[in-house]
Formats: C-alpha cells, structure tokens, sequence
C-alpha cells in the first residue's frame, strides 16, 4: 500500500470522511513502519544512525495531501522515513535500505538518511543539519525557472533553524520570489537540547520577519490544521508571493536517534505528550465519536497496515546484501 494524495484546492479546510479514514491510513502506517524499523534495530538487522518519526506523523501526512507528487518536490532531513512515504515510495524499498539490501533505493548502500525517488520528486534525506535548506531552496529556484509550476516543501528542524545557510536561503527565496514553503518541525530537541535552551525566542515562524516571509505556528499534532494550513502556504506560493514558513509545534517519543536514551527529559513529559496530544489517537477519536467509522472498520485498517509493514520487514530481510562490484558503482555520474 503506497500512501495516496488527495487532491485539495486552496482554502478548502473542510474534510470529507473518506479524507479522515485517508489520514488516519497513512498516519498509521508511519507509526507502524517505525515501530517495526525500530525492532529491526534492536535485533542488529539495521546498523548505523536511524532516527524514528514517531509522535511527529500528523506533520508530514497533512502537507503532504496540500500538494501534488506530479509537480511538486520535497525534501527534508535525516528523520525521513515518514516523509519519503508521504511521498508514496514503496514501503518494501525503504525498510530494505534501512537493512541495507540491495532492493533497497539505494541499492542498500545508503542507508536510513541516502535515500532519494526522483520518480515521487523526494530528494532527501540529508544528515548534515541544515544541509536541505539552501537545496530546497534551489529546486524552488527550478520551478520557477523551468515554470513547472510547482512548489517545493523544505522540511528542517528546531535545531537547524538556527543556522547561517537558512537565513541566506531566506534571503535569497524572498528576493526572487521563490515558490518554497519552509516547514519548521519544532519538535522541543534538537539532540538532547531542548528549544529554550538553544533558540533565541520562541516563536520560530517568525523567523524569516527580517526577509518579509510571512509564516504561522500550527499545532502539530493536529492533521487537520496542519492541512488547513498547508492549503494556504502552497497556494501563496504557487500564485508567485514567494516564500512561506510554518512553524509546526510538534514532538518526537523516541530519542534523537535509536542509541540516545534521552535523559535529558523525564518519562512524565513525553507520557503526557502521548496521552493528551497523539496525532493518531486524536483522529481515531474524532472518527469514533463523529460516527464515521466503528471499532470494527478502525481494526481493519489496523490489520491492512500490519500487513504492509511485515510485507516490507520481510522483504527488507530476504533481499540480498549488495553485490562487492557495486562498491564501484553510483559514486560520480556523467554531468
Ligand atoms: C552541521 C551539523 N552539525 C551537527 C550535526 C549533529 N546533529 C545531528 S542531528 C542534530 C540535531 C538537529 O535537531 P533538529 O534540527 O531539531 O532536528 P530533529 O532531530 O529534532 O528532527 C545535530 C546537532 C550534524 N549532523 N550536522
Ligand atoms: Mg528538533
């Protein structure tokens, strides 16, 4: 099951049914895919850094239906999985990467942050912090240059919004009129450093002030609002108003990465997180309460996406290691 993008006009915030069920789908089979690649990890299967979406899933999925995968391109930071199947790419493909099999996309020779689909437009993936602002920053140049009429979602964290690359990316996406929508996921840490410890004021959207870039602080946790708000940022974008921030208040469960044991926030914190704000629990309730599905019908998407996961968890273990030849291969490419 890949996800699917539904397509949304501007301004149009309201949500169908089918379009909640759609959400909670794709939410759902983040989550699962991240559970699943975290048990790989903790049985060896996966090596290296893996940084786990989980908690942020509502961020990703309500962008991401705001868009078109024809036209539009998106990329974002190491803490990609969830991204890249927003991105509709095959869950098989990106577990056998993680594992790092040749049915991998990158021939298993990437990994969990080298993973790229120019067929889904999703261009990484990137583990130097910040790294994707500035390039996103030119594949808006792109559309625009090449009036595809596309946009480009460029996703960065709490932590790399306070780097130098982003305000000359911010700069220059103004001046030019740049169709680009930074998307700040703020989920409290970057590592183990918490926002108020690392970012000279709180309000993150409103970073980009000094470049006349409008932007809004959106509750994270919330779909439904994240795609209201998506709507409008692509749409000032699209129509030629250059560049949009959306400061997303969100937060991750897991550590930074799968060898952090987070001590620097204490269980109750991240206890009441899950409990009160979880983006899954949330919809599901929504749709229970509203009439709009039963216990039954939410256990059948339950089980459809279990069954996505352990076909691509399977996959992901009997795909062959890459062949020896192949460490000569993919390194420089004809311009
Ligand atoms: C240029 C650079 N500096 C430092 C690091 C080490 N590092 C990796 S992730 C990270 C934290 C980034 O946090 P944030 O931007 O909030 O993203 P999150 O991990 O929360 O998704 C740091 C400092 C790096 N990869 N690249
Ligand atoms: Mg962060």
């Amino acid at each position: 099951m890949a996800l699917t993008r539904r397509k949304a006009k501007p301004g149009d915030s309201s949500a169908k049914t089918e379009d909640l069920i759609a959400f909670y789908k794709d939410m759902l089979l983040i989550r699962r895919f991240e559970e699943k690649a975290g048990q790989l990890y903790g049985m060896g299967l996966i090596n290296g850094f893996c940084h786990l979406y989980i908690g942020q899933e509502a961020v990703v999925v309500g962008m991401q239906s705001a868009i078109s995968n024809l036209r539009d391109s998106v990329i974002t930071s190491y803490r990609d999985h969830g991204h890249m199947l927003a991105c509709g790419m095959d869950p098989k493909g990106v577990m056998a990467e993680l594992t790092g099999r040749s049915g991998g996309y990158s021939k298993g020779k990437g990994g969990s942050m080298h993973m790229f689909s120019h067929e889904k437009k999703f261009y990484g993936g990137h583990g130097i912090v910040g790294a994707q602002v500035p390039l996103g920053t030119g594949l808006a140049f792109a559309h625009k240059y090449s009036e595809d009429g596309g946009v480009c979602l460029c996703y960065l964290g709490d932590g790399a919004v306070n780097q130098g690359q982003v305000y000359e990316s911010f700069n220059m996406a103004s001046l030019w009129k740049l169709p680009v929508i930074y998307v700040i996921e703020n989920n409290k840490y970057a590592m183990g450093t918490s926002t108020e410890r690392s970012a000279a004021g709180a309000d993150l959207y409103r970073r980009g002030a000094a470049y006349d870039i409008p932007g809004k602080q959106i509750d994270g946790m919330d779909v439904l609002a994240v795609k209201a708000a998506a709507l409008e940022a692509v749409a000032h974008a699209r129509s030629g108003d250059g560049p949009y921030i959306l400061e997303m208040k969100t937060y991750r469960y897991r550590g930074h990465s799968m060898s952090d044991p987070a001590k620097y926030r204490t269980k109750e914190e991240v206890a009441k997180m899950r409990e009160q704000h979880d983006p899954i629990d949330q919809l599901r309730k929504k749709l229970l309460d509203g009439g709009a599905v039963t216990e039954d019908q939410l256990k059948e998407i339950d089980r459809d996406v279990k069954a996505v996961v352990s076909e691509a968890a399977e996959f992901a273990q009997n795909s062959p290691e890459p062949d020896p030849s192949e460490l000569y291969t993919d390194i420089l490419i004809e311009a």
